[in-house]
């Protein structure tokens, strides 16, 4: 398996437009290709800021985040879309087809492989219940699509365009624990090589993580495996009890 997608910040410090103090502050770590990472932290620490650096909707203002050894402010637009793949933590859907929505990152794929991710996010089942199939109409707010397949939706468009890099932002935590484990087992033969970074909040979702780091203000406060952590990690531990 071909492996690429190194994510790597340095001492990144960022805060958002007009505020007083920075949300990031002098964050560091690699996330390795071939490996999941998982953050874990409380509401407000900084993750889904921390993964909109990775995607480049922000650039931080002090300290740099390379993928590959390339600085992502030195990325196109376009070129990102198939370098990192974001689930973000409120999935959306384009007004269109569902087939357009799963082919937004990649135009040329066939109906095969949609279906294929389809299946590895759990949702092939729902689609194949719409009269039309692929080519049921959604709209951005169009309500004959839930909330749960709307993310399972995103997870399969991520999968179809093939990034190096899988964001996945509390993507797990709506799911009850057999779908979950179901989707994470299947993702992991879809992502094998690509390096994958997860947002979560539940320990059964991460304990297998390669690395976990926990956040806290805005500081990674803590990394190793949930092992590691569980022996050394103050903030870890009070997470994982409550
Ligand atoms: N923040 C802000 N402006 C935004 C987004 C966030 O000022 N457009 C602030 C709110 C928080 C801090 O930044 O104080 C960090 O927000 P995040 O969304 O990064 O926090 P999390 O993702 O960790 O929180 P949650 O677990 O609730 O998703
Ligand atoms: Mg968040």
């Amino acid at each position: 398996v071909p492996t690429a997608g190194r994510v790597e910040f340095r001492d990144v410090t960022f805060g958002y437009p007009g505020a007083e103090r920075p949300v990031l502050d002098g964050v560091s770590f690699v996330a390795e290709p071939g490996q999941t990472t998982a953050i874990i932290g409380s509401t407000g620490a900084g993750k889904t800021t921390l993964l909109s650096l990775v995607s480049r909707q922000y650039d931080p203002q002090q300290g740099s985040v390379a993928i590959d050894g390339v600085s992502v402010s030195d990325l196109g637009r376009h070129e990102m879309a198939s370098v990192v793949g974001l689930i973000p933590q409120k999935p959306y859907l384009f007004s269109g087809t569902i087939g357009s929505n799963l082919r937004f990152g990649r135009p040329e794929a066939t109906d095969a492989e949609l279906w294929e991710a389809l299946r590895v996010a759990q949702g092939a089942d729902f689609v194949r219940e719409k009269t039309h199939g692929l080519d049921e109409r959604v709209s951005q707010g169009g309500t004959n699509v839930s909330g749960g397949q709307r993310q399972r939706l995103c997870i399969a468009r991520a999968l179809v365009a093939r990034p190096r890099v899988y964001l996945f932002d509390d993507s797990f935590s709506a799911l009850d624990v057999a779908t979950d484990a179901r989707l994470r087992e299947g993702l992991g033969e879809a992502t094998a090589g690509a390096t994958v970074i997860i947002v979560a909040q539940r320990v059964s979702t991460i304990r297998s993580a390669d690395q976990i780091l926990v956040m806290d203000g805005g500081a990674v406060v803590g990394r190793g495996t949930h092992d590691e952590l569980l022996e050394s990690n103050e903030t870890y531990r009070e997470i994982v009890e409550s």
